[in-house]
């Protein structure tokens, strides 16, 4: 009931929310696991209004979903994270990886608004999509067409939260995918035997299909040290580091580019 009425509270604020843009971007790096260097950070949606507290994304973005007003968050989110990254300094090459919802995906007017924001990134940063395995289900060839005509702009794809549901290997080499990113409950499992197995055996899959992998919720040195030795490429987690507010980053980025580069637990 509580969370029902909590839901209510959040729909009646969610326009105002928006039109004063109280979503702030924040930033959480992705690192080569081989060098320890910055590949690249995901766009993730933080929102606290004052008189509610922390809404956890996962509740704000169904919501906004069921409003219609998915697109115009993901965007507006989209367009401050791409102002951050222009202030970053021009030497690095960085790869902006932002989440989109299927839905969003396949309306073309939504798609003509993601291209024209990845044209005003600075010609060092590509930017990166990902899809969720669970969004390949419902509609996968209007979809794949949608994927098809982003990677021919230049805008790479990752299949993201591999492992969090109905994991089709079908899905790995007929959709445009670059990357492919091992949900954060087959990282927990490594600590297993059977766990280790099977995320040892995904990576290779992926290695012959020729996609990159990317290693989310890292949380101990143990995992980390587990999946490079297994090859994986790419990591970020708590661990290594946590979720960046604009303005911490910037101060990151002052430290450009020395220190940031490079991540000392790597
Ligand atoms: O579904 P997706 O992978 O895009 O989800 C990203 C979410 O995972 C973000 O909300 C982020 O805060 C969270 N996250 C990032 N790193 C970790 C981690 O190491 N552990 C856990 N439990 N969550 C993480
Ligand atoms: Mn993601």
């Amino acid at each position: 009931m509580q969370s029902h009425r909590l839901r209510l509270d959040i729909g009646k604020r969610l326009p105002q929310a928006l039109a004063s843009k109280e979503f702030k971007p924040f930033f959480q790096p992705q690192y080569s696991l081989r060098t320890g260097a910055v590949l690249g950070f995901e766009l993730l949606c933080r929102w606290s209004p004052p008189e509610i507290g922390f809404v956890s994304p996962e509740v704000f973005i169904s919501i906004a979903e069921q409003m219609h007003l998915l697109k115009t968050l993901d965007l507006e989110l989209l367009e401050s994270a791409v102002g951050c990254i222009r202030k970053l300094p021009a030497e690095v090459g960085l790869c902006l990886s932002v989440n989109a919802s299927p839905a969003s995906i396949q309306d073309s007017n939504y798609l003509d608004s993601l291209l024209e924001l990845s044209c005003s990134l600075p010609n060092w940063c590509n930017l990166e999509v990902e899809i969720t395995e669970n969004s390949l289900i419902s509609d996968g060839q209007c979809l794949k067409q949608a994927l098809i005509r982003l990677q021919t702009q230049g805008v790479s794809i990752a299949l993201d939260d591999f492992g969090s549901g109905y994991s089709n290997f079908g899905y790995l080499a007929s959709f445009p995918f670059e990357k492919l990113k091992l949900d954060r409950t087959l990282i927990a499992s490594i600590n297993g035997d059977t766990g280790a197995d099977l995320v040892s055996g995904v990576i290779n899959l992926a290695h012959k299909l020729g996609l990159q992998v990317v290693a989310e919720g890292i949380e101990s040195q143990f995992q980390l040290d587990w999946l490079r030795s297994e090859g994986c490429e790419i990591g970020q987690g708590y661990y290594l580091c946590k979720p960046l507010p604009q303005t911490e980053k910037q101060q990151l980025v002052a430290q450009l580019p020395s220190s940031m580069l490079s991540n000392p637990r790597i």
